[in-house]
Protein backbone atom coordinates (compact mmCIF):
# COMPACT_ATOMS: atom_id res chain seq x y z
CA UNK A 1 0.00 0.00 0.00
CA UNK A 2 3.27 2.32 0.48
CA UNK A 3 4.37 1.90 -2.89
CA UNK A 4 0.84 2.45 -4.31
CA UNK A 5 0.28 5.68 -2.05
CA UNK A 6 3.30 6.60 -3.36
CA UNK A 7 2.84 5.97 -7.03
CA UNK A 8 -0.54 8.16 -6.43
CA UNK A 9 1.37 10.67 -5.17
CA UNK A 10 3.50 10.68 -8.20
CA UNK A 11 0.68 9.93 -10.47
CA UNK A 12 -1.47 13.13 -9.20
CA UNK A 13 0.52 14.98 -7.11
CA UNK A 14 -1.45 17.43 -4.78
CA UNK A 15 -3.35 18.80 -7.99
CA UNK A 16 -6.63 16.84 -7.05
CA UNK A 17 -8.80 18.59 -3.92
CA UNK A 18 -8.24 16.62 -0.91
CA UNK A 19 -5.91 13.88 -0.27
CA UNK A 20 -5.35 10.49 1.42
CA UNK A 21 -4.71 11.94 4.73
CA UNK A 22 -8.38 13.81 5.27
CA UNK A 23 -9.30 10.97 3.49
CA UNK A 24 -10.54 11.78 0.11
CA UNK A 25 -8.99 8.98 -1.54
CA UNK A 26 -8.49 6.20 -0.07
CA UNK A 27 -6.41 3.36 -1.17
CA UNK A 28 -6.58 -0.29 0.96
CA UNK A 29 -5.68 -4.09 0.52
CA UNK A 30 -8.25 -6.51 1.42
CA UNK A 31 -7.27 -9.94 0.18
CA UNK A 32 -10.71 -11.75 -0.73
CA UNK A 33 -11.85 -9.71 -3.15
CA UNK A 34 -11.69 -10.99 -7.20
CA UNK A 35 -8.33 -12.54 -8.62
CA UNK A 36 -4.49 -12.30 -8.09
CA UNK A 37 -3.73 -8.79 -8.38
CA UNK A 38 -7.11 -7.28 -8.88
CA UNK A 39 -8.68 -3.85 -7.64
CA UNK A 40 -11.99 -2.05 -7.14
CA UNK A 41 -11.47 1.14 -8.20
CA UNK A 42 -15.02 3.19 -6.74
CA UNK A 43 -15.28 6.75 -7.76
CA UNK A 44 -18.04 8.93 -6.31
CA UNK A 45 -18.55 12.48 -5.96
CA UNK A 46 -16.99 13.31 -2.42
CA UNK A 47 -14.74 10.03 -2.58
CA UNK A 48 -12.12 8.19 -4.60
CA UNK A 49 -12.17 4.36 -2.81
CA UNK A 50 -8.96 1.79 -4.35
CA UNK A 51 -9.22 -1.54 -2.79
CA UNK A 52 -6.54 -3.80 -4.00
CA UNK A 53 -6.42 -7.59 -3.12
CA UNK A 54 -2.86 -7.59 -2.80
CA UNK A 55 -0.11 -4.67 -2.98
CA UNK A 56 0.03 -4.81 -6.58
CA UNK A 57 -3.93 -5.09 -7.30
CA UNK A 58 -3.76 -1.62 -5.38
CA UNK A 59 -1.14 -0.16 -7.17
CA UNK A 60 -3.24 -1.44 -10.90
CA UNK A 61 -6.19 0.71 -9.03
CA UNK A 62 -3.71 3.81 -9.33
CA UNK A 63 -3.04 3.15 -12.69
CA UNK A 64 -6.25 2.93 -13.29
CA UNK A 65 -7.16 6.15 -11.72
CA UNK A 66 -4.30 7.81 -13.39
CA UNK A 67 -5.48 6.58 -16.94
CA UNK A 68 -9.00 8.29 -15.94
CA UNK A 69 -7.25 11.60 -15.58
CA UNK A 70 -7.10 13.76 -18.60
CA UNK A 71 -3.57 12.86 -20.53
CA UNK A 72 -2.20 16.49 -20.20
CA UNK A 73 -2.19 15.88 -16.57
CA UNK A 74 0.58 13.58 -16.80
CA UNK A 75 2.74 16.54 -18.49
CA UNK A 76 4.74 18.98 -15.79
CA UNK A 77 2.76 20.11 -12.84
CA UNK A 78 0.49 23.74 -13.58
CA UNK A 79 -0.17 24.92 -9.48
CA UNK A 80 -3.26 25.55 -8.70
CA UNK A 81 -5.02 23.33 -11.49
CA UNK A 82 -8.39 21.58 -11.05
CA UNK A 83 -8.21 17.94 -12.26
CA UNK A 84 -11.76 16.09 -12.79
CA UNK A 85 -12.26 12.24 -13.31
CA UNK A 86 -15.50 10.10 -14.31
CA UNK A 87 -17.29 8.45 -11.35
CA UNK A 88 -17.03 4.51 -12.22
CA UNK A 89 -17.09 1.37 -10.15
CA UNK A 90 -14.52 -0.88 -11.66
CA UNK A 91 -13.81 -4.38 -10.62
CA UNK A 92 -11.02 -5.66 -12.59
CA UNK A 93 -7.86 -8.36 -12.90
CA UNK A 94 -5.51 -9.96 -14.81
CA UNK A 95 -5.93 -12.99 -16.97
CA UNK A 96 -2.06 -14.14 -16.46
CA UNK A 97 0.05 -13.07 -14.76
CA UNK A 98 3.06 -12.94 -16.79
CA UNK A 99 2.99 -10.34 -18.95
CA UNK A 100 6.05 -9.40 -20.35
CA UNK A 101 8.66 -6.85 -22.85
CA UNK A 102 11.87 -8.66 -23.96
CA UNK A 103 14.32 -5.77 -24.23
CA UNK A 104 17.76 -6.65 -26.49
CA UNK A 105 20.42 -4.60 -24.50
CA UNK A 106 23.05 -7.02 -26.59
CA UNK A 107 22.75 -6.02 -30.44
CA UNK A 108 22.52 -2.06 -28.92
CA UNK A 109 23.84 -1.27 -25.74
CA UNK A 110 20.64 1.15 -24.00
CA UNK A 111 21.33 3.71 -21.65
CA UNK A 112 19.94 2.65 -17.83
CA UNK A 113 18.06 5.57 -17.67
CA UNK A 114 16.13 4.50 -20.75
CA UNK A 115 15.41 1.38 -19.07
CA UNK A 116 13.90 2.93 -16.04
CA UNK A 117 11.58 5.10 -18.46
CA UNK A 118 10.97 1.49 -19.86
CA UNK A 119 9.95 -0.08 -16.54
CA UNK A 120 7.73 3.50 -15.95
CA UNK A 121 5.57 2.42 -19.13
CA UNK A 122 5.45 -0.94 -18.61
CA UNK A 123 3.93 -0.14 -15.40
CA UNK A 124 1.31 2.64 -16.46
CA UNK A 125 0.21 -0.35 -18.96
CA UNK A 126 0.13 -2.87 -15.99
CA UNK A 127 3.05 -4.72 -17.70
CA UNK A 128 5.00 -6.92 -15.13
CA UNK A 129 7.67 -9.00 -16.63
CA UNK A 130 11.01 -6.24 -18.02
CA UNK A 131 13.25 -9.23 -20.14
CA UNK A 132 16.14 -8.10 -20.27
CA UNK A 133 18.64 -10.05 -22.50
CA UNK A 134 22.01 -9.72 -21.44
CA UNK A 135 24.41 -11.22 -23.61
CA UNK A 136 25.07 -11.90 -27.26
CA UNK A 137 27.68 -12.57 -29.81
CA UNK A 138 27.32 -8.37 -30.57
CA UNK A 139 27.77 -7.49 -26.78
CA UNK A 140 28.13 -8.40 -23.38
CA UNK A 141 26.25 -6.07 -20.69
CA UNK A 142 27.09 -7.27 -17.30
CA UNK A 143 29.76 -7.38 -14.75
CA UNK A 144 30.86 -10.64 -13.59
CA UNK A 145 33.77 -10.82 -10.87
CA UNK A 146 37.15 -12.99 -11.72
CA UNK A 147 36.44 -12.05 -15.58
CA UNK A 148 37.34 -8.85 -16.21
CA UNK A 149 37.72 -9.17 -19.71
CA UNK A 150 33.82 -9.49 -20.15
CA UNK A 151 33.48 -5.44 -19.72
CA UNK A 152 36.98 -4.64 -21.09
CA UNK A 153 36.34 -6.75 -24.22
CA UNK A 154 33.42 -8.77 -25.05
CA UNK A 155 31.23 -5.28 -24.27
CA UNK A 156 32.48 -3.48 -27.39
CA UNK A 157 32.70 -4.25 -30.81
CA UNK A 158 34.68 -2.46 -33.35
CA UNK A 159 31.90 -1.46 -35.90
CA UNK A 160 28.99 -3.05 -37.04
CA UNK A 161 27.48 -3.93 -40.11
CA UNK A 162 25.40 -1.44 -42.48
CA UNK A 163 21.68 -2.15 -43.83
CA UNK A 164 20.19 -5.25 -44.14
CA UNK A 165 22.59 -7.75 -43.60
CA UNK A 166 21.26 -11.08 -45.38
CA UNK A 167 20.59 -8.63 -48.52
CA UNK A 168 23.85 -8.78 -49.67
CA UNK A 169 26.49 -11.49 -50.12
CA UNK A 170 29.02 -11.69 -47.56
CA UNK A 171 32.39 -10.38 -49.45
CA UNK A 172 30.08 -7.19 -50.29
CA UNK A 173 29.31 -6.19 -46.70
CA UNK A 174 30.21 -2.74 -45.34
CA UNK A 175 30.97 -1.62 -41.80
CA UNK A 176 30.14 1.90 -39.75
CA UNK A 177 33.79 1.77 -38.07
CA UNK A 178 32.38 3.08 -35.16
CA UNK A 179 32.83 1.12 -32.21
CA UNK A 180 29.60 -0.08 -30.63
CA UNK A 181 29.20 -1.31 -26.91
CA UNK A 182 28.92 -0.23 -22.73
CA UNK A 183 27.66 -2.69 -20.01
CA UNK A 184 25.65 -1.82 -16.35
CA UNK A 185 27.99 -1.75 -13.64
CA UNK A 186 26.29 -4.26 -10.70
CA UNK A 187 25.63 -1.17 -8.65
CA UNK A 188 23.52 0.04 -12.02
CA UNK A 189 21.29 -3.49 -12.31
CA UNK A 190 20.61 -3.47 -8.85
CA UNK A 191 19.22 -0.14 -8.05
CA UNK A 192 17.33 -0.81 -11.42
CA UNK A 193 16.19 -4.13 -9.78
CA UNK A 194 15.31 -1.91 -7.13
CA UNK A 195 13.63 0.91 -9.15
CA UNK A 196 11.44 -2.09 -10.97
CA UNK A 197 10.27 -3.64 -7.61
CA UNK A 198 8.29 0.24 -6.65
CA UNK A 199 6.59 -0.39 -9.85
CA UNK A 200 5.77 -4.08 -9.43
CA UNK A 201 7.78 -5.24 -12.28
CA UNK A 202 10.29 -7.72 -12.08
CA UNK A 203 13.09 -7.93 -14.09
CA UNK A 204 14.06 -11.38 -15.52
CA UNK A 205 17.42 -11.34 -16.68
CA UNK A 206 18.92 -13.54 -19.40
CA UNK A 207 22.26 -14.95 -20.57
CA UNK A 208 22.24 -16.64 -23.63
CA UNK A 209 24.04 -20.21 -24.15
CA UNK A 210 25.22 -22.26 -24.96
CA UNK A 211 25.26 -20.65 -28.16
CA UNK A 212 24.70 -16.87 -28.77
CA UNK A 213 28.19 -16.66 -26.72
CA UNK A 214 30.38 -15.04 -29.20
CA UNK A 215 31.38 -11.92 -27.69
CA UNK A 216 32.22 -14.39 -24.16
CA UNK A 217 34.45 -16.35 -26.65
CA UNK A 218 36.38 -13.39 -27.78
CA UNK A 219 37.42 -12.47 -24.47
CA UNK A 220 38.02 -15.78 -23.29
CA UNK A 221 39.14 -17.88 -25.93
CA UNK A 222 39.19 -20.95 -23.90
CA UNK A 223 35.55 -20.85 -23.45
CA UNK A 224 34.99 -21.56 -27.53
CA UNK A 225 36.05 -24.63 -29.40
CA UNK A 226 39.47 -22.82 -31.00
CA UNK A 227 38.09 -22.95 -34.73
CA UNK A 228 36.99 -19.53 -35.76
CA UNK A 229 38.85 -16.41 -35.18
CA UNK A 230 37.43 -14.74 -31.91
CA UNK A 231 36.07 -11.42 -32.17
CA UNK A 232 32.98 -9.52 -30.83
CA UNK A 233 31.00 -10.07 -33.67
CA UNK A 234 30.19 -7.19 -36.31
CA UNK A 235 27.39 -8.67 -37.75
CA UNK A 236 24.02 -10.05 -37.38
CA UNK A 237 23.13 -13.33 -38.21
CA UNK A 238 23.69 -16.56 -36.55
CA UNK A 239 27.39 -17.08 -35.17
CA UNK A 240 28.64 -20.61 -35.30
CA UNK A 241 30.96 -19.85 -32.27
CA UNK A 242 29.28 -21.05 -29.55
CA UNK A 243 30.64 -22.53 -26.07
CA UNK A 244 32.58 -25.69 -26.17
CA UNK A 245 31.05 -27.77 -23.00
CA UNK A 246 34.59 -27.93 -21.27
CA UNK A 247 34.96 -27.72 -17.47
CA UNK A 248 36.06 -24.25 -17.89
CA UNK A 249 33.26 -23.26 -19.58
CA UNK A 250 30.65 -25.02 -17.61
CA UNK A 251 32.57 -23.69 -14.69
CA UNK A 252 31.77 -20.25 -16.56
CA UNK A 253 27.99 -20.42 -16.55
CA UNK A 254 28.20 -21.20 -13.09
CA UNK A 255 30.24 -18.60 -12.30
CA UNK A 256 27.87 -15.91 -14.30
CA UNK A 257 24.68 -17.69 -13.18
CA UNK A 258 26.05 -16.86 -9.51
CA UNK A 259 26.66 -13.69 -10.06
CA UNK A 260 23.28 -13.36 -11.82
CA UNK A 261 21.21 -14.51 -9.34
CA UNK A 262 22.79 -12.32 -6.82
CA UNK A 263 21.72 -8.71 -8.41
CA UNK A 264 18.27 -10.35 -9.74
CA UNK A 265 15.63 -11.72 -7.03
CA UNK A 266 13.57 -13.52 -9.81
CA UNK A 267 12.55 -16.72 -9.84
CA UNK A 268 13.26 -17.11 -12.88
CA UNK A 269 16.45 -16.87 -14.83
CA UNK A 270 16.73 -17.18 -18.50
CA UNK A 271 19.64 -18.97 -20.43
CA UNK A 272 18.38 -18.50 -24.02
CA UNK A 273 19.50 -21.83 -25.68
CA UNK A 274 18.34 -20.89 -28.88
CA UNK A 275 20.00 -21.11 -32.28
CA UNK A 276 23.09 -23.04 -30.90
CA UNK A 277 24.74 -24.40 -34.61
CA UNK A 278 26.73 -27.46 -33.98
CA UNK A 279 29.35 -26.92 -36.67
CA UNK A 280 31.98 -26.30 -33.99
CA UNK A 281 31.52 -29.35 -32.11
CA UNK A 282 31.30 -31.60 -35.06
CA UNK A 283 34.71 -30.40 -36.08
CA UNK A 284 36.41 -30.49 -32.53
CA UNK A 285 37.91 -33.68 -31.31
CA UNK A 286 37.64 -32.66 -27.83
CA UNK A 287 33.30 -32.22 -27.76
CA UNK A 288 33.19 -35.05 -29.73
CA UNK A 289 35.35 -37.17 -26.62
CA UNK A 290 32.91 -35.61 -24.45
CA UNK A 291 30.11 -36.96 -26.41
CA UNK A 292 31.14 -40.30 -26.04
CA UNK A 293 32.04 -40.01 -22.22
CA UNK A 294 28.78 -38.69 -21.65
CA UNK A 295 27.74 -41.88 -23.46
CA UNK A 296 25.21 -39.38 -25.96
CA UNK A 297 24.10 -40.00 -29.08
CA UNK A 298 24.99 -37.08 -30.94
CA UNK A 299 25.30 -32.89 -30.47
CA UNK A 300 21.79 -32.30 -29.88
CA UNK A 301 21.76 -34.80 -27.08
CA UNK A 302 24.51 -32.66 -26.01
CA UNK A 303 22.57 -29.56 -25.71
CA UNK A 304 20.11 -31.12 -23.82
CA UNK A 305 22.74 -32.18 -21.26
CA UNK A 306 23.76 -28.88 -20.66
CA UNK A 307 20.66 -27.97 -20.35
CA UNK A 308 19.62 -30.51 -17.43
CA UNK A 309 23.15 -29.50 -15.63
CA UNK A 310 22.24 -25.86 -15.98
CA UNK A 311 18.76 -26.14 -14.73
CA UNK A 312 20.09 -28.05 -12.22
CA UNK A 313 22.47 -25.68 -10.87
CA UNK A 314 19.61 -23.04 -10.35
CA UNK A 315 17.22 -25.03 -8.40
CA UNK A 316 20.00 -25.62 -5.67
CA UNK A 317 19.79 -21.78 -6.17
CA UNK A 318 16.04 -21.39 -5.80
CA UNK A 319 15.49 -20.37 -9.04
CA UNK A 320 13.76 -21.97 -12.59
CA UNK A 321 15.33 -21.93 -15.77
CA UNK A 322 13.54 -19.92 -18.81
CA UNK A 323 14.63 -21.26 -22.26
CA UNK A 324 13.96 -20.72 -25.34
CA UNK A 325 11.69 -23.24 -27.36
CA UNK A 326 15.04 -25.26 -29.11
CA UNK A 327 15.39 -26.36 -25.36
CA UNK A 328 12.81 -28.30 -25.98
CA UNK A 329 14.88 -30.35 -29.20
CA UNK A 330 16.38 -32.88 -26.33
CA UNK A 331 14.06 -34.04 -23.49
CA UNK A 332 13.92 -34.48 -20.87
CA UNK A 333 13.65 -31.08 -19.63
CA UNK A 334 12.84 -30.76 -15.74
CA UNK A 335 9.73 -30.45 -14.90
CA UNK A 336 10.43 -26.94 -13.21
CA UNK A 337 11.66 -24.80 -16.31
CA UNK A 338 9.38 -22.86 -18.62
CA UNK A 339 9.71 -22.41 -22.30
CA UNK A 340 9.29 -19.35 -24.18
CA UNK A 341 8.29 -20.90 -27.65
CA UNK A 342 8.74 -18.63 -30.62
CA UNK A 343 8.43 -20.69 -33.72
CA UNK A 344 4.85 -21.07 -33.85
CA UNK A 345 2.25 -23.18 -32.44
CA UNK A 346 4.25 -26.46 -33.15
CA UNK A 347 6.85 -24.90 -30.44
CA UNK A 348 4.01 -24.69 -28.24
CA UNK A 349 2.53 -27.92 -28.08
CA UNK A 350 5.93 -29.49 -27.68
CA UNK A 351 5.90 -27.36 -24.71
CA UNK A 352 3.08 -28.32 -23.71
CA UNK A 353 3.98 -32.29 -24.51
CA UNK A 354 6.98 -31.97 -22.56
CA UNK A 355 4.87 -30.86 -19.07
CA UNK A 356 6.19 -27.62 -18.38
CA UNK A 357 5.14 -24.42 -18.08
CA UNK A 358 4.93 -21.73 -20.94
CA UNK A 359 5.09 -18.25 -21.38
CA UNK A 360 4.17 -17.37 -25.12
CA UNK A 361 6.50 -15.60 -27.19
CA UNK A 362 5.24 -15.88 -31.06
CA UNK A 363 7.57 -14.26 -33.54
CA UNK A 364 4.31 -13.94 -35.93
CA UNK A 365 2.50 -12.04 -33.44
CA UNK A 366 4.94 -10.67 -30.80
CA UNK A 367 8.28 -9.86 -32.53
CA UNK A 368 8.22 -5.99 -32.00
CA UNK A 369 10.67 -5.62 -33.74
CA UNK A 370 9.00 -6.87 -36.84
CA UNK A 371 7.81 -4.32 -39.76
CA UNK A 372 4.20 -2.18 -38.47
CA UNK A 373 3.68 -1.76 -41.95
CA UNK A 374 3.72 -3.39 -45.66
CA UNK A 375 4.98 -0.11 -46.37
CA UNK A 376 8.37 -0.97 -45.81
CA UNK A 377 9.98 2.43 -47.58
CA UNK A 378 8.46 4.50 -45.29
CA UNK A 379 9.52 2.90 -41.96
CA UNK A 380 12.58 2.26 -40.51
CA UNK A 381 15.07 -0.90 -41.61
CA UNK A 382 13.24 -3.56 -39.55
CA UNK A 383 15.09 -6.91 -38.92
CA UNK A 384 12.30 -10.23 -39.67
CA UNK A 385 8.37 -10.09 -40.88
CA UNK A 386 5.66 -8.04 -40.63
CA UNK A 387 3.15 -7.57 -37.76
CA UNK A 388 0.72 -4.65 -37.91
CA UNK A 389 -0.96 -2.84 -34.36
CA UNK A 390 -4.40 -5.25 -35.54
CA UNK A 391 -2.11 -8.49 -35.50
CA UNK A 392 -1.09 -7.51 -32.06
CA UNK A 393 -4.24 -6.36 -30.49
CA UNK A 394 -6.08 -9.88 -31.79
CA UNK A 395 -3.32 -12.01 -30.12
CA UNK A 396 -5.09 -14.77 -27.32
CA UNK A 397 -3.04 -16.25 -25.49
CA UNK A 398 -5.22 -18.03 -23.59
CA UNK A 399 -6.43 -20.86 -26.32
CA UNK A 400 -3.70 -23.36 -24.81
CA UNK A 401 -4.71 -24.23 -21.32
CA UNK A 402 -3.45 -23.24 -18.34
CA UNK A 403 0.08 -24.32 -18.12
CA UNK A 404 0.21 -21.04 -20.08
CA UNK A 405 1.75 -18.54 -17.75
CA UNK A 406 1.05 -15.71 -19.86
CA UNK A 407 3.19 -13.68 -22.32
CA UNK A 408 5.53 -11.48 -23.64
CA UNK A 409 6.71 -9.23 -26.53
CA UNK A 410 9.90 -9.10 -28.16
CA UNK A 411 12.28 -6.34 -29.19
CA UNK A 412 15.49 -6.87 -30.37
CA UNK A 413 17.73 -4.54 -31.43
CA UNK A 414 19.80 -5.50 -34.70
CA UNK A 415 18.66 -2.42 -36.74
CA UNK A 416 17.01 -0.50 -33.67
CA UNK A 417 20.12 1.45 -32.49
CA UNK A 418 19.04 4.30 -30.03
CA UNK A 419 15.93 4.89 -27.40
CA UNK A 420 14.04 6.91 -29.74
CA UNK A 421 13.68 4.24 -32.54
CA UNK A 422 13.09 1.60 -29.68
CA UNK A 423 9.78 3.49 -28.71
CA UNK A 424 8.90 4.00 -32.32
CA UNK A 425 8.77 0.03 -32.38
CA UNK A 426 7.31 -0.09 -29.35
CA UNK A 427 4.58 1.88 -29.62
CA UNK A 428 1.51 1.59 -29.82
CA UNK A 429 2.17 -2.21 -30.49
CA UNK A 430 3.03 -2.56 -26.66
CA UNK A 431 -0.49 -0.36 -26.02
CA UNK A 432 -2.49 -3.31 -27.42
CA UNK A 433 0.11 -5.98 -25.89
CA UNK A 434 -1.31 -4.59 -22.76
CA UNK A 435 -4.83 -5.22 -23.56
CA UNK A 436 -4.16 -8.74 -25.26
CA UNK A 437 -3.06 -10.08 -22.30
CA UNK A 438 -4.66 -8.62 -19.59
CA UNK A 439 -8.13 -9.30 -20.94
CA UNK A 440 -11.17 -12.57 -20.71
CA UNK A 441 -9.86 -14.87 -23.49
CA UNK A 442 -12.59 -14.80 -25.17
CA UNK A 443 -16.51 -13.67 -25.11
CA UNK A 444 -18.01 -10.95 -23.87
CA UNK A 445 -14.57 -9.25 -24.13
CA UNK A 446 -13.07 -10.41 -27.84
CA UNK A 447 -10.93 -8.30 -29.22
CA UNK A 448 -12.45 -5.42 -30.93
CA UNK A 449 -10.05 -3.74 -32.76
CA UNK A 450 -12.31 -0.76 -33.54
CA UNK A 451 -13.06 0.06 -29.89
CA UNK A 452 -9.61 -0.16 -28.78
CA UNK A 453 -8.73 2.03 -31.64
CA UNK A 454 -11.16 4.46 -30.11
CA UNK A 455 -9.48 4.00 -26.54
CA UNK A 456 -6.29 4.57 -27.90
CA UNK A 457 -6.28 7.83 -29.41
CA UNK A 458 -6.55 9.59 -26.02
CA UNK A 459 -4.20 7.26 -24.66
CA UNK A 460 -1.33 8.62 -27.19
CA UNK A 461 -1.91 11.81 -25.88
CA UNK A 462 -1.12 10.64 -22.50
CA UNK A 463 2.22 9.27 -24.25
CA UNK A 464 2.63 12.53 -25.75
CA UNK A 465 2.16 14.20 -22.85
CA UNK A 466 4.95 11.63 -20.99
CA UNK A 467 7.40 12.45 -24.31
CA UNK A 468 6.81 8.80 -25.08
CA UNK A 469 7.73 8.35 -28.72
CA UNK A 470 5.38 6.06 -31.16
CA UNK A 471 4.01 5.47 -34.45
CA UNK A 472 1.11 7.42 -35.32
CA UNK A 473 -1.74 5.40 -36.36
CA UNK A 474 -2.65 5.18 -39.95
CA UNK A 475 -4.93 6.70 -41.77
CA UNK A 476 -6.79 3.69 -42.39
CA UNK A 477 -5.65 0.39 -39.98
CA UNK A 478 -4.50 -2.18 -41.79
C1 LIG B 1 15.93 -14.94 -33.77
C2 LIG B 1 16.89 -14.96 -32.61
C3 LIG B 1 17.28 -13.58 -32.13
C4 LIG B 1 17.13 -12.52 -33.21
C5 LIG B 1 15.69 -12.50 -33.66
C6 LIG B 1 15.37 -11.45 -34.72
C7 LIG B 1 15.16 -15.69 -30.98
C8 LIG B 1 14.86 -16.54 -29.80
N1 LIG B 1 16.41 -15.80 -31.51
O1 LIG B 1 16.63 -15.29 -34.91
O2 LIG B 1 18.59 -13.63 -31.64
O3 LIG B 1 17.51 -11.26 -32.74
O4 LIG B 1 15.25 -13.76 -34.08
O5 LIG B 1 13.99 -11.40 -34.99
O6 LIG B 1 14.34 -14.94 -31.41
Amino acid sequence: AETAGRALERAIGPSLPGNAQDADIRISIVPEGQGTNGYRLDISTDRIDILGTDATGAFYGVQTLRQLLPPDSEAPERPGRTLTVPCVQIEDFPRFAWRGLMLDVARHFMPVDFLRRVIDVLSLHKLDVLHLHLTDDQGWRIEVPGYPRLTEVSAWRTETVIGHDSAVPTWDLRYDGRSHGGFYSTAELSDLVAYAEERHVTIIPEVDMPGHMQAAIAAYPDLGNGIAEPEVRRRWNISTQILSLNEPAMRFCRDVLTEVTRIFPSEFIHCGGDEVPTDEWRMSPQVQQRIKDLGLPDETALQGWFTRQIAAFLDEHGRRLVGWDEVLDARPLPANCVVMPWRGDTAVRNALNAGVDVVMTPAQHLYLNYNQSTDVHAEPLAIGGFVPLSMVHAYTPGRFGDRVLGAQAQLWTEYIDSPELAEYMLFPRLCAFAEAVWRQGTSPDAPDFARFLERLRPHLSRLDALGVRYRPLDAKPD
